[in-house]
């Protein structure tokens, strides 16, 4: 029983989803739509100590491929038991800052984990509760890549990776939004920042009227 609304924001190495997301705030609540923000890894308590444990750099031991998978996904099942499901079933909408696409774009995608396992853990921890709408910032990872040196913060553990794992992670996304056009829509996010936040404007727009 999904009643709220339940969109989703992925974006690829640098897109600027961050900056876009405080756009995403606003133009709803311009609109006079409530929602409830939360974000993945994390979103409860505990998802927020396995979003420590996994982004942070490590020393003393790597994290495996599947350790990370099932991490993400243990992570999920508790966002969506205390958080998620519970916000959508008494009708409020809900958006998070990356779900069930990253895990398939980093860890399939990035890891080169087999997505038959991931589609088993989507299957068992998501189930139908998918997002109606998801919002994909997408940049080519070069130019990415530049704009998240300029940010001049600390990276974490994944954003550490080299360009091919980001490359890898932006095919699977885009072919996902390929399969799934009404579900995910493609933002080119290459382009100055008032032109990105149109393209999101004419998205919500169109997202809002259907609702
Ligand atoms: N992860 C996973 O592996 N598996 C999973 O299942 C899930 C997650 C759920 C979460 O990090 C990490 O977890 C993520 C995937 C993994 N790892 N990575 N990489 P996150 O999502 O919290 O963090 P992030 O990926 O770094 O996203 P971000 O903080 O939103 O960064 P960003 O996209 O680079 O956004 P930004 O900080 O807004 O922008 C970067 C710079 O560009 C900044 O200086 C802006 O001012 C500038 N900017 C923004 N837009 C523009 C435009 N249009 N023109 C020019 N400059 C711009």
């Amino acid at each position: 029983m999904m009643q709220g609304k339940f969109i989703s924001i992925e974006g690829t190495e640098g897109a600027g989803k961050s900056t876009a997301l405080q756009f995403i705030k606003q133009y709803l609540t311009k609109n006079n739509i409530d929602v409830v923000w939360t974000r993945e890894p994390g979103g409860t308590e505990l998802a927020e100590e396995i979003r420590r444990l996994v982004l942070h750099p490590m020393s003393f031991e790597e994290i495996e491929p599947e350790t990370e998978l099932l991490l993400m996904f243990a992570a999920r099942a508790q966002h969506m038991k205390k958080y998620i499901l519970p916000a959508l079933n008494s009708g409020k909408w809900v958006a998070t800052d990356r779900f069930i696409d990253a895990s398939y774009a980093y860890q399939g995608g990035g890891r080169g984990i087999a997505m038959d396992y991931i589609t088993m853990l989507d299957k068992w921890i998501v189930g139908s509760t998918y997002p109606q709408l998801t919002l994909l910032l997408d940049i080519a990872p070069h130019q990415g890549f530049e704009r998240a040196e300029k940010r001049g913060t600390d990276k974490d553990r994944i954003e550490q990776e080299k360009m091919d794992f980001f490359v890898r992670v932006r095919d699977v996304y885009l072919e996902r939004a390929k399969q799934d056009p009404e579900r995910i829509k493609v933002i080119d996010a290459s382009v100055p920042l008032f032109a990105v936040e149109n393209q999101i404007r004419d998205v919500l727009d169109e997202f809002i009227k259907r609702r």
